[in-house]
């Protein structure tokens, strides 16, 4: 029975204490505010809540003197103007008719609201409109998102705002098979139901084997403090985002599934394999079938040796049924082929680069690499991964966040990635790893040999 490990560098690691903002729910009240503006003109329904607006587009109807006359013009956004307490001034006409007019302050939604329909009283007016910012790609609202580096930076980044425009993992189940999972208001919107397969009551440390509750009862053993490795990798595949709170996660609106297989020293082939199994959907001995199986399947964990047979068949009976299995290279800083099950046939095997697009200095290497990831080098601290935390040194104590390293990190982005590319249009296991290697750019850094992944 061979012993797996986290696939965490645990040196110089640094914990930092996120200030926790709450989230505000805000609601939508658009279509009673269509129902007031006459002759519908006012295109209210453009607003957005939390947006602020300081131009807008007229467009008279043609053929009225306004459309030729900009001193007729004038009268009409007068009229409006003070009715509001602004001033209005034309900038210029467009291409395609009408006119920008900028107004003399920021308006919110319902001053913006209130002056279109002020305008739209003018029956000469065809429609009036919020000049909006545009974006080229989304960027979460995420307090902490700016230190998520392996996200958004061209050079060691996986160029997640653009992929976010498209796609953001709904209806995708992503099961974490790590140390369980913490509470953390970060992270509980996206967290679904999973299960502990440690059979050890000592490595699992809640006093039973198998149940039915993955929570994180911590793995600190040998003088190490708990890791809370679960809660990091699942907070990097599907962090709560776009919360005004925390971290983004790179498929947020994806599932993640706490599959409990590592406790205090480490967690076994037999319990993973049957975890693997599970997640999967297929059938465990004495444990409920998974009525909501993983469309991908996280591994942040290895060991040295040879693929077994155990653990090929239970990835195999995985990606039978259409689960992808990713998996962390190991942090040998050696051929991955002697580390499993990140060797093992029908795996998307993922080493991890640092900020600069190098490979990372502890990162396993080799032909069987399918693609890279960010799983950064905390030897500057801001230059890891910032994911979920927590701050108990042994048993769970409250919600925090840090910068981990390691190959650990580099998996949870490509298990994300892959739940994006099958919230999509679902693909097999074997297309999906071979799009991503296909779409994958050349590492900007040294050992080039290595691809690492982009999005489509
Ligand atoms: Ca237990
Ligand atoms: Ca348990
Ligand atoms: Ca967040
Ligand atoms: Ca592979």
């Amino acid at each position: 029975m061979k012993s797996y490990k986290v696939l965490l560098r645990r040196t110089a690691l640094a914990a930092a204490t996120a200030a926790l903002f709450s989230a505000s729910v805000q609601a939508q009240s658009i279509s009673d505010s269509a129902r007031t503006s006459p002759r519908n003109a006012a295109h209210v329904h453009l607003l957005q809540d939390g947006a602020n607006y300081t131009q807008f587009i007229v467009k008279f109807r043609d053929g009225a003197r306004q459309a030729s006359s900009a001193a007729s013009r004038a009268s009409v956004f007068n009229t409006a103007a003070a009715a509001l307490g602004v001033s209005l001034r034309e900038e210029r006409t467009l291409s395609v008719g009408g006119q920008v007019v900028s107004v003399s302050k920021s308006m919110g939604k319902a001053e913006a609201l209130k002056l279109m329909n002020e305008l739209a009283k003018d029956s000469t007016i065809e429609f009036i409109e919020p000049d909006r910012i545009m974006q080229a790609a989304m960027t979460p609202n995420d307090t902490r998102y700016n230190e998520q580096w392996h996200y958004f930076e061209a050079t060691g980044g996986m160029g997640m705002p653009a992929a976010w425009d498209l796609v953001t993992g709904s209806g995708v189940v992503v099961a974490v098979l790590d140390t369980g999972i913490t509470n953390h208001s970060d992270l509980n919107a996206n967290v679904v139901a999973g299960y502990d397969f440690i059979s050890s009551s000592t490595t699992a440390g809640d006093g039973n084997g198998r149940d039915s509750n993955p929570n994180d009862e911590g793995d600190y053993s040998g003088g190490y403090s708990s890791s809370w490795h679960g809660t990091h990798v699942a907070g990097t595949v599907a962090a709560v985002t776009n919360n005004s709170a925390g971290v983004a996660g790179v498929a947020f609106n994806a599932k993640i599934m706490p599959v409990r297989v590592l406790g205090r020293g480490g967690g076994t082939t037999s319990d993973i394999a049957d975890a693997i199994t599970w997640a999967s959907g297929g059938a465990v001995s004495g444990v409920t079938t998974n009525s909501n199986p993983a469309e991908v399947i996280n591994l942040s964990l290895g060991g040295s040796g040879s693929c077994d047979t155990t653990t090929q068949n239970a990835i195999n009976g995985a990606v039978g049924r259409g689960t992808v299995v990713v998996i962390a290279a190991g942090n040998s800083n050696s051929n991955v082929s002697g580390f499993t099950p990140a060797n093992c046939n029908n795996v998307v095997s993922v080493a991890s680069n640092d900020r600069e697009g190098n490979r990372a200095s502890y990162s396993n290497y080799g032909a069987l690499i399918d693609v890279t990831a960010p799983g950064g080098e905390t030897a500057t601290t801001a230059n890891g991964v910032l994911s979920t935390l927590n701050s108990g040194s042994t048993t769970p104590g409250t919600e925090s966040y840090a910068f981990y390293q390691g190959t650990s990190m580099a998996a949870p982005h490509v298990a994300g990635l892959v739940a994006l590319m099958q919230s999509k249009a679902v693909s097999t296991p074997a297309t999906v790893e071979s799009l991503l290697k296909s779409t994958a750019r050349a590492l900007p850094g040294t050992c080039s040999g290595i691809p690492r992944v982009a999005p489509w």
